[in-house]
């Protein structure tokens, strides 16, 4: 996870469904718990392993 990700997250914050700069892909890689929607639930997970490198994927994230 880095700033590439961070990028990502943050274009994505707050949707539930595609919008803006936040398309499918995104939306499903920023969703960290899977919930549909991305929010500070997803953050608290995000800046737990910014940094750190995984072979794991949130899911239904290519
Ligand atoms: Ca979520």
């Amino acid at each position: 996870m880095d700033l590439n990700d961070f990028a990502t997250f943050a274009n994505c914050y707050g949707y539930t469904s595609p919008g803006g700069e936040c398309d499918a892909t995104a939306l499903a890689c920023s969703d960290l718990d899977g919930s549909g929607g991305v929010d500070l639930s997803d953050f608290s997970t995000f800046a737990v392993v910014y940094g750190l490198t995984s072979t794991n994927s949130p899911p239904d994230c290519p």
